[in-house]
């Protein structure tokens, strides 16, 4: 599978290309449209949110709902695009529209404009926004329609927000369920409440507040990536993955950084066998992948995002031009969005895995990869 993806935050639209999805997967617009949303809820988000609906519009590839086998290109277009046609529009748009000349530490704003010779950190800030994340909520959904086809399941929640943090080490697959029913995608009531406040606090200073989520994704079979070489490890593969959304500086798998400061007799999986279960682990530190495979265990990664780097209270920065001191630029944004970034790795997550199911299963057509599975 590879992805593209394309578009400005406050342009058009933001667009993708799917390539090597397999034929003969039945799509749901309903589910791709439902997981969009999911993306744009969360406590903690700014004004920008209450203006887009994302939708997917479907340009190619599929008919009747059925996947063709050939590229998916997709778009989900930017309602706030209409307040920003005078600066935005490929051809008339004005180049002085909204400058922005004092990078926000933190962000892609000083590395961004220096590396591409620009006056102007607009051109940076413009794409390397998370609204791209959009384009791999849809791809992940796309292709995280190949997976259901298997019964394999994922789901998300949020550890961490800002000092507050659920108290549980470890959260059972079935328990993440709760997380749907919280704006923070906490599954405890209390710390849900304690993560709004500490949300609350840092709006109202003018700061921004990153945290901890964890993916999970269960049903997986053995052996999807593979330890023969660097590149073909899943757990290699799924670390580049996440680590490339925005925001996030950590990613760990199972027990990560944990699991160093405990002995290999304490840490390592045991492993059973039973004539109906084959072989298992009553444990999981190893959160479901051993030297670079799926093990048959619910595979378990947690991402560490950073706080937003646009604060409403600004911190210091140079201007780009002057090179004197000034405080950094101000725009609208979100003071957390810790619980959109869940959805967004559960994407990432399954977009990698629908790619590791392929190279196992086949990545022709559903009717190959059906008959392939049942051997
Ligand atoms: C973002 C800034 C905000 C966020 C945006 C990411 O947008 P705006 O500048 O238009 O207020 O809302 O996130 C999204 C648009 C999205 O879809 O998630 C940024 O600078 O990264």
């Amino acid at each position: 599978l590879r992805l593209l993806t394309a578009g400005e935050s406050h342009g058009q639209a933001v667009t993708g290309i799917l390539e090597g999805m397999p034929a003969g997967v039945r799509l749901s617009k309903e589910k791709i449209n439902s997981y969009l949303s999911k993306r744009q809820s969360g406590y903690g988000r700014g004004g920008r949110m209450k203006i887009e609906k994302d939708c997917i519009q479907i340009l190619s590839g599929v008919r009747g709902g059925i996947t063709l086998g050939s590229p998916i290109s997709f778009m989900v277009v930017n309602k706030d695009y209409e307040n920003w046609v005078e600066g935005m529009d490929p051809f008339e748009g004005n180049l002085n529209y909204k400058q922005v000349h004092h990078p926000r530490p933190g962000h892609a704003d000083l590395a961004g404009a220096l590396k591409y010779g620009f006056d102007d950190m607009r051109h940076v800030l413009e794409r390397s926004s998370a609204r791209e994340t959009t384009a791999r909520v849809a791809a992940g959904s796309i292709a995280g329609h190949i997976l259901s086809n298997f019964n394999i399941e994922w789901a998300s929640h949020v550890r961490q927000i800002g000092s507050v943090s659920i108290r549980e080490k470890e959260v059972a697959f079935d328990a993440l369920k709760k997380a749907e029913h919280s704006s923070v995608r906490c599954i405890c009531k209390q710390t849900e409440e304690e993560m709004i406040k500490e949300i609350d606090t840092a709006k109202a200073k003018g700061d921004t507040l990153g945290g901890i989520i964890e993916v999970q994704i269960s049903g997986l079979p053995v052996g999807l990536g593979s330890y023969t070489h660097w590149d073909r490890k899943l757990d290699g593969k799924l670390a580049s993955s996440l680590m490339s959304i925005q925001g996030i500086k950590a990613v760990e798998i199972g027990d990560g950084f944990e699991g160093v400061v405990q002995s290999g007799s304490l840490i390592h999986d045991e492993i059973f066998y039973e004539e109906k279960k084959g072989f298992y682990h009553k444990t999981n530190h190893a959160g479901g992948i051993e030297g670079g495979m799926s093990n048959g265990e619910v595979l378990i990664v947690r991402c560490g995002m950073k706080p937003i780097p646009t604060l409403m209270k600004p911190l210091k920065t140079v201007d780009f031009h002057q090179k004197t001191p000034h405080d950094a630029a101000v725009e609208r944004s979100d003071t957390c969005a810790v619980p959109a970034a869940a959805i967004v790795a559960e994407a990432a997550a399954i977009f990698v895995l629908a790619d590791a199911f392929m190279e196992t299963f086949g990545a022709d057509s559903m009717k190959e990869m059906k008959e392939r599975w049942k051997k």
